[in-house]
């Protein structure tokens, strides 16, 4: 069961904020103009929370015009100086690392041992390695310029995480920023915000607008926003897309998946099924780029399915804090009647569904790992993303054939090839449509390599070189030579 001594902290921290939350701008937290709240709820209990402020125009407005006042200073600071303040963050997470972890496992339902051992400190690697981009500003980026103010809005898969893959490269390279949470999971956002001002970030720099998609739009279509950047539903992105166009912001734009996983005969069995259980069962399967495409070369598929049924038997689904299990709640009852819905289409449309007979706690937003087999490749279950504990399997003959499955999508975000041949898998991967391939492995990141998709999993890139210059402009300096004073 959960382990009620560890979430002490989060409930002090909720305690002292009395259980409602207002927007973080300029440096304080603020209710809405309008007073109007909504709740998040626990999702493996399905108990409320807290209570955190709608944001509306005003709300917006407010936060931009902070964000603008804030902006000059924070741009003139030398990189170095800018370096210390996310060398601040950095470590005001690791020193947080608890508190956050559980906030997360509480306002997500995601298992306390993702956020301690995986989430949180990814995302504090993540401001570490930018600080060290600030410090080299002047020298590696000479001839860009920060855009400005910049207007960002994250899912509820990996909330922080999220935030640290957004804030870190805008605030390191300049730019001072509005950020919306995702409604299901604002709180480790503001937690952040509170941290952060009291690292002595200076007012303005972080902005927190709390609110539903309402609110995300009033930031997209806000006047004095330079850029944007989003990590969502590919439907909300291709509307955001539109609203930017014919406007000068700039836009990077981290969408869906249907991420291929591909086993060829000759894969280390054992490690590949590892590898399924990482790639499909870590968050719930609520990963943009989850191998929720299963593609097994026909030779090695019997045994193969054998082993990775027995695997899900062993696989405990229960509450978030309790340490000893693999996979906890789904953020939302509404994302959980979506894979339900799902699974049912897939059935209906043919595919064997396979779940282990274990139990799962009663009271939360709760679906056990989920396998279906025999699924034909136009079929919903394999084209839709189901973004849960769902893989969806299909059998290949040939290397082409696995090329031809995989790239079947109108996704490109990620991409997994499982064999002991290397020129094979290097073969493969050459021909893959994603921002990532791993070979012999899956769901690997890292800050300093950018991540990104292609086709209508988005554009651009977070993390590393290529990330900077997400939040750079070029600014050509030409001129001819002043005359010398006398
Ligand atoms: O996402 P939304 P939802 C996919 C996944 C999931 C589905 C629905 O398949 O089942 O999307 O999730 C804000 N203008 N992914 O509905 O709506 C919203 O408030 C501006 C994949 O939760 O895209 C939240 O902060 N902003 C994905 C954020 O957008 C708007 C992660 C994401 O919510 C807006 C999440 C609007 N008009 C969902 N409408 C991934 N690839 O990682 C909503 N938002």
């Amino acid at each position: 069961g959960p382990a009620p001594e560890a979430d002490t902290e989060a409930r002090q921290w909720l305690a002292r904020h009395k259980g409602e939350f207002g927007h973080f701008i300029n440096g304080a937290f603020v209710a809405s103009a309008s007073g109007k709240t909504f709740d998040t709820y626990e999702p493996a209990t399905g108990a409320l929370l807290a209570k955190i402020a709608l944001g509306g125009r005003e709300d917006v407005n407010g936060a931009v015009a902070a964000a603008r006042r804030a902006q000059g200073a924070w741009a003139k600071l030398p990189g170095h100086a800018r370096a210390r303040h996310l060398y601040a963050l950095a470590r005001m997470i690791q020193r947080h690392a608890r508190l956050i972890a559980v906030v997360e496992a509480i306002d997500n339902g995601k298992p306390i041992r993702e956020t301690r051992d995986i989430d949180i400190p990814l995302a504090a690697r993540h401001f570490y390695h930018h600080a060290g981009w600030a410090q080299l500003q002047e020298s590696e980026f000479a001839d860009q310029v920060p855009v400005g103010v910049v207007g960002q809005v994250i899912p509820w898969n990996f909330p922080f995480l999220m935030l640290a893959w957004k804030v870190a490269p805008a605030l390191a390279l300049g730019n001072t920023v509005i950020l919306k949470p995702a409604e299901f999971t604002p709180l480790t956002a503001l937690l952040f915000a509170e941290l952060a001002a009291a690292a002595g970030l200076p007012p303005g720099v972080l902005n927190v607008v709390t609110g539903e998609g309402e609110t995300g739009a009033l930031i997209v279509e806000h006047e004095d926003i330079d850029k944007i950047a989003f990590t969502g539903s590919t439907e909300v992105g291709r509307l955001i897309r539109e609203k930017t166009a014919g406007t000068g912001k700039s836009l990077t734009l981290e969408l869906g998946g249907k991420s291929p996983f591909i086993i060829f005969d000759d894969a280390d069995i054992d490690g590949a099924v590892e590898g399924v259980v990482d790639a499909i069962w870590f968050n719930q399967g609520q990963v943009c780029c989850a191998g929720s495409r299963l593609l097994v070369q026909e030779g090695i598929a019997p045994l193969f399915y054998e082993r990775l049924k027995r695997r899900m038997g062993t696989l405990r689904v229960g509450h978030p804090l309790d340490k000893a299990i693999d996979m906890a709640a789904i953020v939302a009852p509404v994302q959980l009647q979506r894979i339900e819905s799902l699974v049912t289409q897939g059935v209906t449309e043919g595919a064997f569904l396979h779940q282990p007979k274990i139990e799962l706690p009663r009271g939360g937003s709760f679906y056990p790992p989920t396998l279906l087999t025999n699924v034909q490749p136009t079929s919903i279950v394999a084209t839709e993303e189901i973004f849960g504990p769902v893989a969806v399997s299909m059998t290949f003959r040939t290397p082409e054939e696995a090329i031809q499955l995989a790239n079947h999508t109108r996704y490109g975000l990620a991409a997994s090839v499982w064999s002991e041949t290397i020129g094979l898998a290097l073969h493969v991967a050459a021909k893959l449509a994603a921002g990532v391939v791993w070979v012999n492995a899956t769901n690997l990141f890292d800050a300093a390599a950018g991540f990104g998709g292609k086709r209508e999993s988005g554009f651009g890139r977070e993390g590393g070189r290529e990330g900077c210059y997400e939040y750079l402009k070029p600014k050509a300096w030409v001129g001819r030579k002043l005359r010398a004073a006398p």
